[in-house]
């Protein structure tokens, strides 16, 4: 019997967890309290810094890693650094992200500049990203450099999809390929290094790779598409969030933009200075009405019906393959 997705991350996670809690590690005297507040992030402190176990997100980018390395012929235990830094840019950048959306919760808890204030939330966001370099000083030091790049090209990515998303904010009209474009640099980019990293340490066969970052970002852009399908119509008690969350924040979303391209009458509702509940209802009338949701769930798909292409015919027959292919429509899939 093949084992699942699940199985896999039971087996995998404790190591990427204990790599995690050494990397990052306690300090000491008035210093445990900046080390604190990554704890508290990462899920394993409380408000007090007292040691608990608290929602502390999926893990979805070290399990792309590890079964990306396992799936192409690896020793997945030789990713577990690159697994660990993966997750370390990523909580950096929900910290950063959390700050420049002054967003007051993340994961169902307060967030770390909600309870510290900005400054030293943005030092706690700054010492994890460095974190993830110490932890890639780990790798086998032939796939060092190469690795290196491929996280530090991802970076940047984020960057700029962040630099778009915070531009969107200010513009009337945003177009779908713009977006796509953001969407690619914010969210898949890390996905896409994530495989990538994964099959580096695996294998020198550069097409593989290849396919394997390209999976990555296909499934990332399909995981973004369903973010934002879960953003308007998503359950309240299992995202955490309001229902029509993006929409009250007038965010522009891929369902937002395809309805305000589609009907102008939401466009001068988005643009309007009085918002309310009645704005709320009205707008979300209008996105049903566009057919916003079937075209986002049909984009959602494409993206993962290409994800899966680019790893057909590579042994889909191994448990990790298998276990990859289900992490994959688990992503595309998930309600939360
Ligand atoms: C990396 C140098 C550098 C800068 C980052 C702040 C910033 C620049 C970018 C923001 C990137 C961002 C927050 C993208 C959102 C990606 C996303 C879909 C997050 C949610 O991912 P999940 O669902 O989260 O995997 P969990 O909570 O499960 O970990």
């Amino acid at each position: 019997m093949k084992k699942s997705w699940k199985e896999k991350a039971t087996d995998y996670l404790p190591f990427v967890e204990d790599f995690l809690r050494k990397i990052v590690g306690e300090g000491e005297g008035e210093l445990s309290r900046h080390y604190g507040m990554m704890r508290y992030h990462m899920g394993w402190a409380d408000e007090e810094l007292r040691p608990i176990t608290a929602p502390a997100g999926k893990r979805l980018r070290p399990l792309l890693c590890l079964l990306s390395c396992e799936a192409a012929g690896g020793n997945w235990k030789e990713a577990i650094p690159a697994a660990a830094a993966l997750e370390l840019v990523h909580n950096f950048s929900l910290v950063h992200d959390d700050i420049q959306d002054r967003s007051p919760f993340r994961r169902h808890r307060p967030t770390v500049w909600k309870l510290w204030g900005e400054a030293l939330a943005i030092n706690v966001g700054d010492a994890l990203l460095i974190l993830a370099c110490r932890a890639m000083e780990k790798l086998p030091q032939e796939k060092f450099r190469e690795c290196c790049q491929i996280l530090s090209d991802a970076c940047l990515m984020l960057t700029e999809g962040q630099f778009l998303d915070l531009t969107f904010e200010k513009k009337e009209r945003v177009f779908l390929e713009e977006y796509m474009e953001m969407i690619r640099r914010k969210t898949a980019a890390l996905m896409a290094a994530s495989a990538q990293m994964g099959a580096t340490i695996a294998t020198d066969d550069r097409r593989l790779v290849e396919r394997f970052r390209s999976f990555g970002e296909n499934l990332g852009m399909a995981f973004q598409v369903q973010d934002d399908i879960l953003g308007l119509w998503g359950d309240e008690a299992v995202t955490g969030k309001p229902a029509a969350d993006d929409l009250r924040q007038r965010k522009k979303t891929l369902p937002i933009i395809y309805a305000m391209e589609k009907d102008p009458r939401l466009l001068s509702l988005m643009t309007q200075a009085k918002w309310g509940e009645r704005e709320v209802a009205e707008a979300l009338g209008i996105i049903n009405q566009s057919g916003a949701k079937e075209f986002a769930q049909a984009q959602a798909f494409s993206f993962y019906k290409k994800a899966l292409e680019e790893l057909a015919g590579l042994g889909q027959d191994s448990e990790a393959m298998q276990a990859l292919i289900d992490l994959a429509s688990f992503m595309v899939g998930r309600e939360y």
